[in-house]
């Protein structure tokens, strides 16, 4: 069979590369030397069998093989010890990072504060807030002019000036593992912008940096890629290609035209990125976002997104981070349809995923009031591998897509695309008795398809409820708020905040007098963080204050309670329309969730409770209530209750 040829020329190989490794090695302590090797040879065939897939046909590929036999030890040896301790630690336990203790935060260092050296001081806010995993938005020195917010990076190895140094990013990384906050990174390594070297070097006509791009002379092959592409940023350019004026040439640009897609189908390429990828690991990142996954390889003939390749590949990473840097992680951000995300999950490939599906449904249950969608695509695709963690969000520095799946959608009388329009004219505001302030992001005129930006509070009815100057208006909204927290705080995964969440920052529509920003909606939940605002907001009567006291006080629930440990979770139907139902179950610890998505009191059978969850007397640890299944029980409107059993 295929992989017992695989595993002969794995076995070969390494033979053959013994001596690289060792001569690399000679000169470090044994111990140090024995758990390298150890390494290796446990994972060596499954990153060989990886990359003979890949590139087996090449006629340079043991060349290849050596160059990284030397990259994996050299990386192994320049890192530092604290990391190689944590690295340890994080092998015998496989389950680190799915801890009910891990409670996320994502921002921008310019945005949330000055650089990062003024960073390390809003640590006590972090600690305060409960966020013990800080996401910073891509932070290296990016493009002048537009730069897709970060996402367009000059050079993987430096500093944007502005934030600071490598070193301030180091001292950021140290700071975080000694206050136990995980530190989270962009790996954007389906392009590079225009301006990196290599791309520089493909301008000035350099072969060997041409092959490391998708580089054609005229609109032959362009075209015949085309006709299966869709686009992702139809109101940047139409179509996938972009002509360099330079260089006379046309690039593939999947994102704008000065992001350039990475030719992964050229060997070099993985190296170099792999090369990249290591020095951020040394850096101390511990978990690795892997921006665009679905993207990074193409063939002729298809839609060039999550094709098998792609899986080899990012499995190829993780294989070479489990020889060189182990307690390094990879979170995947692919935001497709949900079969698809879930393609990428598992421990062998990306521990952990954005959950853009749950983050729809969560929306789609707020404008419609009833969980049946809800309810139907979290029964059916909300369930993961063991050992591998959601990341379940409502809001990030993205738009909001309705990607769930059609099929889902007609087997409970849904019309998915009517469905679609009418969450887009929901959250735009374009329906009778909307609360929703959200924007149009990339709407194509050609498939009517579009894509919501807006922040969580503007999208849930309190910038409508603020302008009207009215209290209950506003109450409402903050309970919509709270209900949509207390959903990503007890659903199985890591829970997001994208920072500002928590005090309900409303949209900053100045975006479009910038003109680096002005064609990009997204810009308008992109604000500046406002410390003026959190000054003794725990203490306060204010809107901001009681949202984010109510975020807290969840935080330090969840954090309490290991029946919120893992992804995994229990589904039921709470026979009433409007209320989502599921219990999440660890260790002997039971905690049920009921959430009513209507601003109307409703209430849950009590027998329907006793027929999923174990007891009769629970204890809502949210509402510190006595709750009883002898009777029904009440939810008032957008209430939700966490109960624990008695
Ligand atoms: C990502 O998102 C980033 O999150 C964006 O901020 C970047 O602009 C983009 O990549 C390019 O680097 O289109 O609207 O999964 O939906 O990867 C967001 C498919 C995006 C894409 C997603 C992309």
């Amino acid at each position: 069979s295929d992989t017992d040829t695989y595993h002969e020329h794995a076995r070969i190989t390494l033979r053959r590369l013994m001596p690289v490794f060792e001569r690399q090695l000679s000169n470090t302590e044994e111990e140090v030397r024995e758990t390298f090797l150890e390494r290796v040879s446990t994972h060596w065939p499954r990153l060989f069998s990886l990359l003979f897939q890949l590139y087996g046909h090449r006629y340079d590929f043991f060349y290849h093989l050596e160059q990284l036999a030397i990259e994996l030890s050299q990386t192994y040896l320049e890192r530092p010890q604290r990391l190689k301790e944590r690295d340890k630690q994080r092998e015998y336990d496989p389950t680190w990072f799915m801890s009910n203790e891990i409670v996320g935060g994502a921002m921008y260092v310019g945005l949330f504060t000055e650089n990062l050296q003024s960073l390390r001081e809003n640590i006590s806010y972090f600690k305060e807030l409960g966020i013990t995993y800080v996401h910073l938005m891509p932070l290296f020195e990016e493009r002048e002019g537009e730069s897709d917010g970060g996402y367009a990076i000059k050079d993987y190895r430096s500093v944007n000036p502005e934030l600071g140094t490598l070193d301030d990013l180091r001292e950021v990384a140290q700071a975080f593992q000694e206050q136990g906050i995980l530190l989270v990174l962009d790996f954007v390594f389906n392009h590079t912008s225009d301006e990196h070297l290599w791309a520089k070097k493909a301008q000035s006509g350099d072969p060997e940096f041409q092959d490391f791009y998708y580089i054609f002379p005229d609109r032959t092959i362009p075209n015949q890629y085309e006709e299966h592409l869709r686009e992702i940023f139809p109101t940047v350019r139409r179509g996938n290609f972009s002509w360099h004026n330079g260089m006379k040439k046309w690039v593939w640009t999947t994102f704008n035209s000065y992001q350039w897609d990475l030719k992964y189908a050229n060997p070099s390429v993985f190296r170099a990125m792999l090369g990249e990828m290591f020095f951020l690991a040394n850096v101390g990142v511990d978990v690795l976002r892997l921006d665009a996954v679905a993207f990074i390889w193409k063939k002729m003939g298809t839609n060039c997104e999550n094709l098998p390749e792609a899986h080899l590949l990012i499995q190829a990473f993780n294989a070479a981070v489990r020889i060189a840097t182990p307690g390094l992680i990879f979170k995947s951000e692919a935001i497709v349809h949900p079969r698809d995300v879930l393609s990428y999950v598992s421990p062998e490939e990306c521990h952990l995923s954005y959950n853009p599906l749950l983050m729809a449904m969560l929306w789609e249950a707020l404008a419609t009031r009833k969980v049946h969608l809800l309810h139907e695509s979290v029964s059916r695709k909300f369930s993961i591998p063991q050992n591998t963690m959601w990341c379940n969000y409502l809001r990030c520095h993205d738009d909001i897509g309705w990607t769930f799946d059609n099929d889902d959608a007609w087997r409970i009388g849904i019309d998915p695309e009517g469905h679609r329009d009418f969450l887009n004219r929901f959250y735009t505001g374009d329906f009778e008795g909307s609360f929703a302030r959200g924007v149009p992001f990339q709407y194509n005129p050609d498939t009517g398809d579009m894509r919501i930006s807006g922040t969580l509070a503007s999208l849930a009815g309190l910038e409508q409820a603020i302008d009207a100057e009215d209290g209950l208006l506003q109450d409402m909204a903050i309970k919509r708020i709270v209900l949509l927290n207390s959903l990503i705080m007890s659903m199985g995964g890591v829970p997001l905040l994208y920072l500002g969440e928590e005090w309900g920052v409303l949209n900053d529509y100045d975006y479009i007098h910038d003109p680096r920003k002005s064609e990009d909606s997204r810009w308008i939940h992109r604000s500046t963080m406002r410390w003026d605002y959190i000054e003794g907001l725990d203490m306060e009567d204010s809107l901001q204050g009681r949202i984010y006291r109510h975020i807290q006080r969840l935080i330090h629930l969840r954090k309490e309670h290991t029946a919120f440990f893992g992804a995994a979770i229990d589904v039921f139907y709470s026979g009433n329309e409007h209320v989502f139902a599921f219990i999440r179950n660890n260790m002997g610890a039971q905690i049920v969730v009921l959430a009513n998505f209507s601003e109307e009191p409703q209430e849950v059978s009590g027998n329907v409770i006793r027929s999923h969850a174990i007891g009769r007397f629970f204890y809502d640890i949210f509402t510190e209530e006595e709750i009883s299944t002898a009777k029904p029980i009440p939810l008032g409107p957008y209430q939700f209750r966490w109960l624990e059993r008695r």
